[in-house]
């Protein structure tokens, strides 16, 4: 597929991709969304990446779905188009996704923020979920996840208002990891997913797994899932390089198997 409106690139194990529809705030549009989700899912095969970066611009990541494309659609239009079958797959990407977000992230630009499991801001981030200004609500999970990560009254308040919250408040209520100025959030997320790269890559796609499935599951079955991974990862190759490398006192090679 040849994208027309995120670019690509990749080091060090990272692959990293780009929004890039910059003159409308990287709002995202079906075919937008369609070359995000080809990408993903190919890194998500590629071997030699371990670790995936979702950026925009300094002046957005991205400022909500289109809404010339939404604004003539009947519902009957926009259902029929199923459009969030394919937005659905996002949360089935196996790697982590390290966001790395600034300026505008609004609407289903904070929807596709949720979405990433590590995610580093700019001072200058603005954040929320507008719709209810436009005479509509959230349908891509900013009820479900923003709830779930700043609790009920929070998410109210930012989905009745429509007001978004700076980086820094962001920050408080655990809906970004790290708020850095604008000129260092690319650098420090693309160290971070560098850092994390290095990781045995069996184990980090494990440990992403279970860390969702306490959210969705009761305590005790969230522990035998625990465990369950736990004795899967015993039987990799990976293992056996961790302990030998630290009894031989040296920096393990971790190969993905
Ligand atoms: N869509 C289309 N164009 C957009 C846009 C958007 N979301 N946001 C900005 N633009 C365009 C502007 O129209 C403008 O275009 P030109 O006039 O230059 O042609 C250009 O980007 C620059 O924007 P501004 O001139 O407005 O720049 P400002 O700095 O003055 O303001 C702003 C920036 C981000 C505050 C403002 O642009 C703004 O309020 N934008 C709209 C933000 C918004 O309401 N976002 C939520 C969209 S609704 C669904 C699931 C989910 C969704 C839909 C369906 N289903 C399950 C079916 C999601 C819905 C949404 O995200």
């Amino acid at each position: 597929m040849a994208y027309e409106y995120i670019s690509v690139a990749s080091e060090d194990g990272v692959g990293i991709i780009t929004l890039n529809r910059p003159k409308i705030l990287n709002a995202l549009n079906l075919q937008l969304v369609d070359e995000l989700v080809d990408q993903l899912e190919q890194m998500d095969r590629d071997p030699d990446i371990r670790v995936i970066i979702l950026t925009g611009n300094a002046r957005a990541f991205a400022a909500g779905a289109d809404i010339n494309e939404m604004a003539e659609a009947s519902a009957i239009d926009i259902m029929k188009r199923n459009q969030f079958a394919v937005w659905d797959r996002i949360s089935l990407i196996s790697k982590p996704i390290i966001g790395a977000v600034s300026g505008f992230v609004l609407g289903g630009g904070c929807e596709l923020m949720m979405n990433c499991d590590i995610v580093i801001a700019s001072e200058t981030a603005v954040i929320g979920q507008p719709e209810i200004k436009l005479g509509v609500m959230p349908g891509a999970g900013g009820t479900q996840r923003l709830t779930r990560v700043v609790g009920e009254r929070k998410a109210l308040e930012m989905l009745l208002t429509g007001e978004p919250i700076s980086a820094k408040e962001a920050l408080k209520y655990g809906l970004v990891n790290r708020v850095v100025p604008v000129e260092a959030y690319y650098q420090e997320a693309l160290k971070l997913a560098k850092q994390i790269a290095q990781q045995p890559p069996l184990a980090v796609q494990v440990i992403k797994k279970a860390v969702y499935k306490a959210g969705d599951l009761p305590l005790q079955e969230g522990m035998d899932y625990e465990r369950n991974s736990f004795y899967l990862l015993l039987a990799s190759e990976d293992r056996k390089e961790g302990m030998q490398a630290f009894l031989e006192k040296r920096k393990p090679r971790f190969t993905g198997n």
